[in-house]
C-alpha cells in the first residue's frame, strides 16, 4: 500500500498525546523499571500512560486508518459493555467495580503450552504498537480509536496450537459481585467470541491494553480486550479471562442468544442486511449528528484488501 504514514496527518490533538506519551515512555527506560508499578497498571485503569508502565516505545503499525480519530470522551462514554449495564453511559459510571488487581488469562485446549499469564507477563511477550483501527457496532455506528497492544498470533505463536486446533474462543470476566450487568438474562455469561484460527492468527486481530496512550478505560475492555477490525463489534471481546484452541466452532454469546441475527463470522457487510435493519450505511460517534447524513458502510469495515482472501470460496450471504 503506497500511503502516507499516519503520523503525517494525524490530528494535532493526538498527535501531542502522542509524543507525549513517546517521551514518558523513554523516561521509563532510562529509569523506572517495569516491575516497579504493576498494581499502578492494575488499579487504575486509563490513568496512567501505558508507556510508562512498559518502558517500550511504541510505533504506529500498518493496518492503520488514516481517517480523523474520535475523540477520547466520545470513545470512553458510549459503550457496549452488557456485563456494566446496558444503556450506553452505564459502563463508563460502572467500570470502577471492575476486579482488575491480580487479573490473568488461561491460554487453553488446543495447544502445546498451556499456561496462565498475568499482565506484565503478556504485556511483555510482544513489542506493544499503535494501531488506528475503525470499530463498527452491529447497531449502525463507528468509530475509529488509536489502540495499543500487539498481533494476538504472538501470543498464540508462543502457546504452540496443535495441528487439531481450528478456533479460538474467547472468553470474558463473569463475575457477579463487580458487575450489575450480570443480573441481567440479555446474554449468556460469560460472555463469548470466537474465530477461526486463520482470522485469530490475522496480523490485524489486535490484543489491546490500551488506547489513546493510555491504558484502556475499565468500560472499554481494560485490562486486555480483543479488537477484530473487520467483523461488527461485538466480536472485540472485552475485559478476557481465557483463550481457548479447538477443534470445533465454538459456542458465542450472541449467536447463542439470536442465531438468526448475530452469525458466527459477523464480517462488516454492507450487502448482509441485520433482520431489523439495513447495514448499508453508518454513523460516525462525535462526528456525524443525527441530522449529518450517514456514511457507506464498507464491505469488511474497510479492511477487504487485507481480508477478503481468507473468505475466498465462502458464500457469505450464508456464512454471516
Ligand atoms: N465482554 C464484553 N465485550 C464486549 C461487549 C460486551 O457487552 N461485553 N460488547 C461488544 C460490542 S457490542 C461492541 S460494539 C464493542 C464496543 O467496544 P467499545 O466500547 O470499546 O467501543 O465491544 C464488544 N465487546
Ligand atoms: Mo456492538
Amino acid at each position: 500500500m503506497n500511503q502516507p504514514l499516519p503520523s503525517e496527518i494525524t490530528p494535532p490533538q493526538h498527535y501531542a498525546n502522542r509524543r507525549q506519551w513517546l517521551q514518558a515512555g523513554l523516561a521509563a527506560a532510562a529509569g523506572a523499571a517495569w516491575g516497579s508499578s504493576p498494581s499502578a497498571w492494575a488499579t487504575q485503569p486509563g490513568s496512567s500512560k501505558l508507556a510508562a508502565l512498559t518502558g517500550q516505545p511504541s510505533r504506529i503499525a500498518g493496518g492503520s486508518t488514516l481517517e480523523k480519530t474520535t475523540p477520547f470522551a466520545d470513545a470512553s462514554g458510549y459503550n457496549n459493555f452488557y456485563e456494566l449495564g446496558m444503556r450506553k453511559e452505564e459502563p463508563a459510571r460502572n467500570a470502577h467495580r471492575l476486579p482488575l488487581a491480580d487479573w490473568t488469562v488461561r491460554i487453553e485446549g488446543l495447544v502445546a503450552q498451556p499456561q496462565t499469564l498475568g499482565l506484565e507477563e503478556l504485556l511483555r511477550l510482544a513489542p506493544l504498537e499503535e494501531r488506528i483501527y475503525r470499530l463498527r457496532c452491529v447497531e449502525g455506528w463507528s468509530m475509529v480509536i488509536p489502540w495499543v497492544g500487539y498481533s494476538l498470533a504472538a501470543l498464540l505463536q508462543k502457546v504452540q496450537p496443535l495441528g487439531s486446533a481450528k478456533y479460538v474462543q474467547f472468553e470474558t470476566l463473569a463475575d457477579a459481585q463487580h458487575m450489575p450487568g450480570l443480573r441481567s438474562r440479555v446474554l449468556q455469561w460469560p460472555y463469548t467470541e470466537g474465530l477461526r484460527l486463520d482470522e485469530a492468527m490475522h496480523p490485524l486481530s489486535l490484543l489491546a491494553f490500551g488506547m489513546y496512550g493510555q491504558v484502556l478505560p475499565g468500560q472499554n475492555g481494560a485490562p486486555v480486550r480483543l479488537v477484530v477490525p473487520w467483523k461488527y463489534g461485538f466480536k472485540s471481546a472485552k475485559s478476557l479471562v481465557a483463550i481457548r484452541l479447538e477443534e470445533q466452532q465454538p459456542a458465542t454469546a450472541w449467536n447463542q442468544t439470536a442465531p438468526h441475527e448475530y452469525g458466527f463470522y459477523s464480517n462488516v457487510n454492507p450487502d448482509v442486511p441485520h433482520r431489523r435493519w439495513s447495514q448499508a450505511t453508518e454513523r460516525r460517534i462525535g462526528e456525524d449528528g443525527l441530522l449529518a447524513p450517514k456514511r457507506p458502510t464498507l464491505p469488511f469495515n474497510g479492511y477487504a484488501e487485507q481480508v477478503a482472501q481468507l473468505y475466498s470460496g465462502m458464500d457469505l450471504q450464508r456464512y454471516y
